[in-house]
């Protein structure tokens, strides 16, 4: 591979995708439930608990519960009380109708604030809702640019946006396979759909040929006939855009029908699961996360985790934790966990987090996103690359300047 160029191109594409509505201030009080010297401030989180993706659900979940014990452990006063926060865990099956209905169910609840959604398909039509109680939600792995493109200012993510991912990613796998024809498919949801077209978009630019795009569902796990075609139309590559549950038979049954082409993943599908699904079908996989891998998380963060759950993070648990923790940190600084308090502190937060330094944009995306490129080697995903303000660096040299 040239290297040189890979980076090159890879920046320009990454550059060229760049990267109001006023939040009604709530005259109903939420979050702060006095109860003595303490106050009770409940902050929410969603996630799939159940389902194919329920594994990824839990390692989201298992972040912000981290970061919800250390600061109970901490006795941080708030507006004169101790806080007490308590976490409320809600399952949105990884479904957009469920995902509203559980926004409303925490609304009700009033929660001070809401770590969540995981997916993107449940976070865009949740958004509303929260944005209608006032109510400020930090996503830690919703990476559709819709999220933050609807002018809420309670909405935030602290991962990357696919319109830098799928840049990333495709530019990968333009510059190293150097494919001249590459197939597209993904699984129908906000988050798949949405990077594979930022895929194919780079990918065009590129001059490389696309072929019609084929659909699944994020329910699909028989892609036989699907591959069955793709097999006769001889791809050098194929990019999916979904998560584990529907990636992992993807790959194995694309093996299995003697496709040899490279298949590439982003995020939704880019962790050791895949190995556990897929055995050696996974070998030589591309993909990308859309932040830090969890290896390069700070170790003191790396440390309470093991100990607590005796099992290391999978992949978007630190950026939960941090996004707990960015809602806690507002809190203090406002010395109130009214959202209409607060949510200018967090607007104009500047934290240093799990996952490095993280500040918002005005729409509520994280300033200078990592970018991550993986290779599948032996069981392992291998990092090669980070993106970060527009400059690649190779992964060795970006740990070395990482603050740990
Ligand atoms: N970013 C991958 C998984 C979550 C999503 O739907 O965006």
């Amino acid at each position: 591979m040239n290297t040189k160029l890979a980076f090159s191109l890879l920046a320009a594409a990454l550059v060229a995708a760049g990267c109001s509505k006023e939040t009604p201030k709530p005259e109903q009080k939420t979050g702060a439930a006095p109860a003595g010297e303490s106050a009770e401030i409940k902050i929410g989180h969603v996630a799939p608990l159940t389902g194919g993706n329920a594994h990824l659900g839990k390692d989201n979940e298992n972040g912000a519960r981290l970061a919800i014990e250390e600061a109970n452990a901490a006795n941080i006063k708030i507006g004169g009380k101790t806080a007490k926060f308590t976490l409320v865990a809600e399952d949105d099956q990884e479904d957009p109708k469920v995902g509203a209905t559980v926004a409303q169910k925490l609304v009700d609840a009033k929660v001070a604030g809401v770590v969540g959604h995981l997916n993107s398909g449940t976070s865009i039509p949740a958004s509303p809702i929260y944005n209608q109680a006032g109510i400020p939600v930090i996503s830690g792995s919703a990476t559709n640019p819709k999220l933050t493109e609807q002018g809420f200012k309670n909405q935030f993510r602290d991962v990357g946006r696919d319109d830098q991912q799928g840049p990333a990613i495709a530019t990968y796998i333009a510059t190293e396979g150097k494919p001249k024809l590459v197939a597209l498919v993904d699984d129908s949801s906000a988050y798949g759909e949405g990077l594979a077209n930022e895929v194919e978009k780079t990918l065009k630019a590129a001059n490389v040929k696309v072929l019609p795009r084929e659909k699944g569902t994020n329910k699909t796990t028989d892609w036989k006939a699907v591959l069955t075609k793709l097999r006769g139309q001889k791809p050098d590559a194929v990019f999916y855009g979904g998560m584990t549950s529907t990636a992992a038979p993807l790959i194995k049954q694309g093996r299995e029908l003697g496709i040899k082409a490279v298949f590439s993943f982003g995020d939704g599908a880019c962790e050791g699961e895949m190995v556990k699904l897929a055995g050696e079908a996974t070998e030589g996989l591309l993909c990308s996360q859309a932040g830090i891998p969890v290896q390069a998380a700070s170790k003191k963060f790396l440390d309470a985790f093991k100990k607590r759950y005796n099992a290391d993070p999978i992949i978007y648990a630190p950026f939960t934790y941090d996004a707990a923790n960015l809602l806690i940190e507002a809190m203090k600084k406002a010395d109130s966990a009214d959202p209409a308090k607060y949510l200018p502190e967090l607007q104009k937060i500047q934290f240093t987090g799990a996952t490095g330094p993280i500040s918002f944009d005005d729409k509520g995306d994280r300033k200078d996103a990592e970018i991550t490129i993986f290779t599948m080697k032996s069981g392992k995903l291998d990092p090669t690359a980070v993106y970060k303000g527009g400059k690649i660096v190779p992964y060795q040299e970006f740990v070395k300047t990482a603050a740990k």
